[in-house]
């Protein structure tokens, strides 16, 4: 059992899956990749608390879920190279980035990829093939017609609707600007190697740039974005970190506009609104009203968030930058 490699059952447009096996191919760890299809269904069920991808089963034959987490095991069994960047503030900025990434970049990922009939059948394709191998012509458009009408069903899931469309999108188009030119002076978020908030962040922004639209506008954007979506499927060293001066002309703009001004209130109406027992909350998201049921997972990683910070040891560099940037309020 020891020599086992680890096993991650995933499948390629699963944004949290491809995040994990980006992670395993940077820190080189011995791994095979299950595309969990009905043949690998069984063993999957075996190992899986939860009917969630990915699942990483380890070498002592243990089931783990749950990306963030999944992660942070991995990066204390393997703590060389490090993802966590020295420099105290790039390193919470990471973390803020991948917990954005996961929720709502998230929100990107899945609104974009339900929202019109070209991506709906683009993706529904692509996911019958994997739930229905073998299967081609009439039939593979029964197997991808059944998927779609379950998804595009789905989609108030991740707060996507009629209203709350506008937001979701203009913030996909202000990020594409903003990491456009970000990521046009250097190969990673946070330098020159991969930070954990690049992983979070690219999980979901190559399952986008997989479909129509969303690949459009990444292409239409910036090279270099599109550059370091292939960069990162097997990323690699290629020098060091940099410090947060370096990187805050280009990266401030993330943190106002998107991430104090957008996902940090969400995800506290959000909390509040699971607290409260509410069916729906509505909250002001930089001026404009948006509205949806609350989830329930992302009150547990907001809290955890907010433990990250409690602990975070340097906060007198920290608190200028995140009070200045509208994160500070949300977090304390
Ligand atoms: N918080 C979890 C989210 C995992 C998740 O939502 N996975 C989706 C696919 S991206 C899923 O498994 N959905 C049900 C399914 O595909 O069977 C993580 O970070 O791993």
């Amino acid at each position: 059992m020891e020599n086992q490699p680890y096993r991650i059952f995933g499948v390629e447009l699963s944004p949290y899956s491809v995040k994990v096996r980006s992670y395993f191919r940077y820190k080189e760890i011995p791994h095979e990749w299950i595309v969990r299809g009905p043949a690998e269904m069984e063993t999957f069920q075996r190992y899986a608390k939860l009917p969630l991808i990915p699942l990483v089963v380890t070498p002592e034959d243990t089931g783990l879920q749950d990306s963030t987490p999944i992660i942070e095991e991995m990066e204390k069994r393997f703590p060389e190279p490090s993802i966590h960047p020295i420099d105290p503030v790039s390193r919470f900025v990471s973390t803020l980035i991948e917990e954005f990434g996961d929720e709502w970049g998230n929100k990107w990922m899945f609104h974009f990829r339900w929202a019109r009939e070209v991506d709906q059948w683009s993706a529904a394709r692509r996911l019958g093939t994997i739930m229905a191998p073998g299967v081609s012509g009439d039939a593979l458009e029964a197997v991808a017609g059944g998927i779609r009408d379950r998804m595009v069903d789905r989609v108030w899931f991740v707060g996507s609707s009629t209203e709350t469309a506008p937001i979701i999108e203009r913030t996909f188009v202000r990020g594409l600007e903003i990491l456009g030119e970000h990521l046009a002076n250097r190969p990673y978020l946070f330098g020159s190697r991969p930070a954990f908030g690049d992983f979070g962040l690219w999980g979901q922004l190559y399952n986008a740039w997989t479909d129509p639209t969303c690949g459009e506008l990444i292409r239409n954007q910036a090279p270099s974005i599109e550059a370091w979506v292939e960069r990162m499927l097997t990323p690699k060293i290629e020098g060091e970190f940099e410090d947060w001066d370096a990187l805050s002309p280009t990266l401030t703009p993330f943190l106002q506009e998107l991430i104090g001004a957008h996902f940090l209130p969400w995800s506290d109406a959000n909390a509040k609104a699971l607290a409260s027992h509410q069916e729906h909350f509505q909250v002001e998201l930089a001026g404009q009203s948006y509205e949806q049921k609350p989830q329930k997972y992302h009150a547990r990683s907001l809290s955890k968030l907010r433990q990250s910070y409690a602990e975070f040891p340097e906060k007198d560099v920290l608190n200028p930058v995140l009070e200045g940037s509208g994160c500070l309020a949300w977090l304390s």
